[in-house]
């Protein structure tokens, strides 16, 4: 069978389990398979965000990957389903996922302009096969980047979603070194390659953020244009601390994801990396 073929098959196979989950979801009440779709984190609110296209997480070999989604058009507002699986280039679905941050898959989601950052964890239905409930917050092209690690290397494949209507595109804010969100200010200092970030409250600073997915930060790296995409977490003995030397210049909108007082939180900045 040719790879075509394959993923021809596997869209057919992926559309039976799934029309199998919602009949047995309907049979047993509440259990429905991936209901719900694990959702970390909603952030934007318009404090902006953007995202780039696709790339390699830490430059695996992504070419020879490749991501196959089920239904990419999806309806705004209203929770949607969304399967995908990835291939290697032998057509093969992929299944020996390793476990990266805690979870097997992310998956995040941002609309093209950078805004609707959603970090969201898909379940496994079958092997190699994943769903996600997804809410496209309004309309728009958004691109989804499943970020994965397989063979001991970080990838991630990015696909396009997309939500008929009236869309209306946000302009990234201007470069700031201060954001806020969920009453939590944060202040960022960019030293060589290196971010550092600063949480505080009502001007005291947090000293007691949780851990989140194994880390005390992660951070989310997206161009502006042609979304590149970079995912890093603190560097080793810093907080919120990154090395970000590994960014091209160009215009970013960086979300930082940190926990705090049990709940996970987004912040987004718009920052220049320079030639
Ligand atoms: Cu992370």
């Amino acid at each position: 069978m040719t790879a075509g073929g394959r993923v021809a098959a596997f869209g057919a196979l992926l559309a039976a389990i799934f029309a199998l989950a919602a009949i047995a979801g309907s049979a047993a009440g509440p259990v429905t398979i991936a209901g719900g779709g694990d959702r970390e984190s909603h952030a934007d609110a318009g404090a902006g965000s953007h995202a780039s296209p696709r790339a390699a997480a830490t430059g695996a070999a992504p070419d020879k990957l490749r991501l196959a989604a089920g239904d990419t058009t999806l309806t705004p507002g209203r929770p949607s389903r969304l399967n995908f699986a990835i291939f290697d280039e032998h057509g093969e679905r992929l299944r020996d996922f390793e476990v990266e941050q805690g979870r097997r898959m992310h998956l995040i989601v941002v609309r093209r302009d950078l805004r609707r950052f959603q970090h969201l964890h898909p379940r496994e239905v079958a092997p190699g096969a994943w769903t996600v409930s997804l809410t496209l917050p309004d309309a728009g092209v958004y691109q989804a980047f499943a970020d994965f690690q397989t063979d001991g290397e970080r990838d991630a494949l990015g696909v396009d979603l997309f939500a008929a209507g009236r869309f209306e595109p946000l302009a990234l804010p201007a470069a700031s070194a201060t954001a806020s969100a969920d009453r939590y200010d944060v202040a960022l200092r960019a030293r060589g390659g290196e971010l550092d970030f600063a949480v505080s409250q009502d001007g005291t600073p947090v000293a007691d953020l949780q851990p989140y997915l194994g880390a005390d930060g992660h951070l989310v790296m997206l161009r502006a244009g042609d979304l590149a995409y970079e995912h890093v977490h603190p560097l080793a003995g810093r907080r919120l601390a990154f090395d970000a030397s590994g960014a091209a210049p160009g215009t970013y909108r960086l979300f930082l994801q940190f926990r705090h007082a049990d709940r996970v939180h987004t912040v987004a900045f718009t920052h220049e990396v320079a030639r």
